[in-house]
């Protein structure tokens, strides 16, 4: 099996300071954690910015900020969020592609999320897609739902997408699909087999599955964004407390950890496609 990559899922554009008084809200603050994250073991950190007031926000502005923060630390690789809140318009969502990051965040279709929806359409996934492919920013693929694997492929058809893919399977989401270790094999056996694939498990669901990615050969996602606690009840410490975790439990499996430039190497970032 390749080395595991552990992406580290910071902040998010959900998360409050009532929630998790440890979250990552400011520039320093974020990069702080990202290098946390990186002595732990992360090799991704996926990053949502905030404004003066705690806000989720796009702005080029802020991304660029804490990109360089992060950069002046460690080499990590920085994964900002297309996505951002589902406030947010197309327009404002393209936000962290003008900083040129190695890669980013492309969600191929719409669902509920929680009370509210997620909007993806056709015209949104193309035009991220283009404006990455443009900026030669590798997709890290969000799959809410089965149907937004086949929508990628038809992104590969169109020529906006090349392979090999890296997806990133978000389960647990209310309103999408379930985070139960059946649904993360139907969703795997749905992938093409050149693809390289992460789990990110909300709430209660990111530990069994995160156990069941390493074991099946896939990489794991962990931190604030998608789960604020160590255990049920109790709130993490840190970002860096669940990677370590992760890290141990990996170790355990026989599965050793990549570095940034070992996780460049398996996601083939940087390799003209
Ligand atoms: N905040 C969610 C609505 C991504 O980062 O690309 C979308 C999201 C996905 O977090
Ligand atoms: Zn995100």
């Amino acid at each position: 099996m390749k080395k595991l990559i552990i992406t580290a899922a910071l902040t998010g554009a959900e998360v409050t300071r009532e929630q998790q008084p440890n979250l990552p809200i400011t520039p320093d603050e974020i990069a702080r954690a990202a290098y946390e994250c990186y002595l732990a073991g992360a090799s991704i950190v996926h990053v949502h910015a905030r404004d003066e007031h705690g806000k989720a926000s796009q702005s080029a502005e802020i991304y660029r900020i804490i990109k360089e923060k992060i950069e002046n630390k460690c080499n990590v690789i920085f994964q900002p969020s297309t996505g951002g809140a589902v406030w947010h318009r197309f327009e404002e969502r393209t936000g962290p592609l003008e900083v040129f990051p190695e890669m980013a965040t492309l969600s191929t279709g719409t669902c509920n999320f929680g009370e509210d929806v997620f909007f993806n359409p056709q015209n949104y996934m193309e035009g991220f897609a283009r404006e990455m492919q443009k900026r030669g920013i590798k997709p890290e693929i969000e799959i809410f739902e089965r149907g937004m694997i086949a929508n990628a492929l038809k992104l590969v058809k169109k020529g906006l997408l090349a392979p090999p893919l890296h997806f990133d399977l978000v389960m647990g989401v209310p309103g999408a699909i379930p985070g139960d270790v059946e649904d993360l094999v139907y969703l795997k056996n749905r992938l093409p087999s050149d693809a390289t694939w992460t789990v990110a498990g909300i709430g209660r669901y990111e530990l069994p599955l995160s156990v069941h990615a390493i074991a099946m050969g896939g990489h794991v996602r962990v931190g604030f964004e998608d789960n604020i606690y160590y255990s049920k009840g109790k709130l993490a410490d840190s970002n860096a407390q669940l990677v370590e975790r992760i890290v141990r439990i990996a170790k355990e499996l026989g599965r050793e950890i990549a570095t940034p430039d070992e996780a460049r190497e398996i996601l083939r970032i940087g390799v003209q496609q």
